[in-house]
């Protein structure tokens, strides 16, 4: 598999799928999540809605992901996560790990050849950047998958800069 760093914007990215830092609603939010949906446009909501009243009735649990349509983005889909908010007292890891695990299970079922991740948890979730880059890289270097680029999508230079020194 090959890994790729790339200092932009996830909305802008053309590859088979792209993974969007959302929240358990599925409904929408800020930052990437905001992104995604203003850029994809409704029918990303719309497929969303379906969701929640089908299979994740609760909202989908953190750790999990879940394919979309990704409307007018220059994608095939959008990939659903839902990262943890960051916490001092207790160790979340594994959950960060689990979004990255996941979201190239679901890829692969998609037959996916190309995948873009956002720096997930470490804007409103409150992440640190160095720890979050050293399990996304760890995470997607130890995976079993078919997904042949992954592309990490960092939106500043100090997230870049994070993720290039795990590559
Ligand atoms: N492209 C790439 N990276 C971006 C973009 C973009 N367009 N916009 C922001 N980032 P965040 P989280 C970076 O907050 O921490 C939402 O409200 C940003 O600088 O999007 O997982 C959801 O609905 C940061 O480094 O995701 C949830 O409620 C990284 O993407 C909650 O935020 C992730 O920041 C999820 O929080």
């Amino acid at each position: 598999m090959k890994l790729t760093l790339v200092r932009g914007d996830i909305t802008e990215q053309a590859v088979d799928a792209v993974v969007n830092a959302a929240n358990s609603s599925l409904l929408g939010g800020g930052g990437v999540d905001g992104a995604i949906h203003r850029r994809g446009g409704p029918e990303i909501l719309a497929e969303c809605r379906k969701l929640r009243a089908s299979r994740y009735g609760r909202g989908l649990p953190t750790g999990q992901a879940v394919a979309t349509t990704a409307g007018r983005l220059p994608a095939r889909w959008v990939i659903h996560t839902v990262g943890p908010v960051h916490s001092a007292s207790e160790d979340r890891s594994e959950l960060l790990a689990s979004c990255y695990r996941e979201s190239l299970r679901v890829a692969g079922t998609l037959e996916a050849a190309s995948v873009a991740f956002p720096a997930i948890s470490t804007g409103i979730f409150g992440w640190p950047m160095d720890d979050a880059a050293r399990i996304a890289v760890e995470t997607v270097r130890g995976s079993e998958t078919s997904v042949e680029e992954v592309r990490f999508v960092l939106f500043d230079e100090a997230a870049y800069a994070a993720f290039g020194a795990r590559l």
